[in-house]
């Protein structure tokens, strides 16, 4: 594994997950693993969850942690190629990113979606470029169209939670006031599709995603029927994603909250979402306050995704 951006970067799904379980038994166990090795973190978007979970990751590896708010600390970056920088960007990320990848071992970068344009976005233009630049391995912390770490700790929390071998995982739009990217939703499909679950994905009209990440997947209209006998709701909001509204809200539409009425005809389901989360728009008060949601273990998952995909990317450098 060079980057870690997505599930197909990892060589073997199976034994990821059980290096993950590994590393939450055992923590500190490669605590010497990382020793004189620096990760360093860019963050152009807000986190909690990222952030430190991601710095806690590294320093249980024994790795040194940067962690570096580009927007607040940093220059304005240009991200354009072959533009005459006589606007309000000092730098640009063309000479930034190989610079940071030369402080550094690992670099971890937060990028989200930035609905100016599909084909950027989709492209995963500053992702890319970090790619391309660094001179050392990229891990993705949410980026335009996937957010790789997150759908790793879902992953693991859905093993650690299922009752049967291939429980029915749904995957819900739910309202929110504010446009939100596709990452979190796109890179969910994928993962459950490796895993080998039921997936249904349900969502108001207008609201599908991109065929690339929806695998042959229909999706349900009816969110009642997707609901129904289900093991696992997972609900998140995203933009509209088709080339007409992309990124933009065209329904918040709240009979979509996912309240106890939905819960009802579930299999006795689990609540899951990445959170951060909205109360009462995404999710009643009574379902997330129940015993059946599960978003505080699923955050704490995030601290061995992130182990695990550092200690692969560790072994390799180590290996060289
Ligand atoms: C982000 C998103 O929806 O992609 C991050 C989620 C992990 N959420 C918000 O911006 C609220
Ligand atoms: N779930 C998640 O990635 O949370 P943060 O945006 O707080 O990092």
């Amino acid at each position: 594994m060079k980057h870690f951006t997505s599930v197909k970067d990892l060589d073997n799904l199976e034994a990821a997950l059980q290096l993950a379980f590994e590393l939450k038994k055992a923590p500190y166990k490669y605590q010497t693993l990382g020793k004189n090795k620096t990760l360093l973190l860019v963050f152009f978007n807000s986190s909690l969850r990222t952030r430190l979970s991601t710095q806690k990751a590294g320093i249980n590896l024994g790795m040194n942690v940067i962690v570096f708010d580009i927007n607040e600390g940093g220059w304005k970056l240009e991200t354009e190629t072959g533009v005459i920088m006589d606007g309000d960007k000092p730098e640009h990320i063309r000479e930034a990113v190989p610079v940071i990848g030369k402080y550094c071992d690992i670099i971890g970068v937060r990028s989200f979606a930035r609905f100016q344009n599909k084909a950027d976005d989709y492209g995963e233009k500053i992702l890319q470029q970090f790619i391309d630049y660094a001179g050392v391995p990229v891990v993705s912390m949410e980026a335009a169209t996937r957010h790789p770490l997150q759908s790793f700790a879902d992953l693991i929390t859905i093993e650690e939670y299922k009752t049967v071998a291939r429980p029915k995982v749904v995957l819900s739009w739910a309202p929110h006031p504010r446009a939100l990217p596709q990452a979190v939703p796109n890179s969910f499909i994928e993962w459950m599709v490796a895993a080998g679950y039921e997936l249904v994905v349900t969502h108001p009209e207008g609201y599908e995603l991109a065929p690339a990440f929806m695998n042959g997947l229909t999706p349900e209209y009816d969110q009642m029927k997707a609901f129904d006998g289900a093991d696992f709701i997972y609900a998140k909001n995203w933009a509209a994603c088709n080339d007409r509204d992309y990124g933009k809200v065209i329904s918040t539409d709240r009979s979509w909250t996912v309240a106890a009425r939905q819960m009802a005809v579930t299999n006795n389901a689990k609540f899951m979402h990445c959170l951060p989360v909205r109360r009462n728009m995404i999710v009643s008060d009574e379902v997330i306050d129940s015993p059946n949601s599960i978003v505080i273990p699923e955050a704490e998952n995030r601290l061995f995704s992130a182990q695990a995909v550092l200690k692969l990317l560790l072994d390799q450098i180590n290996a060289q």
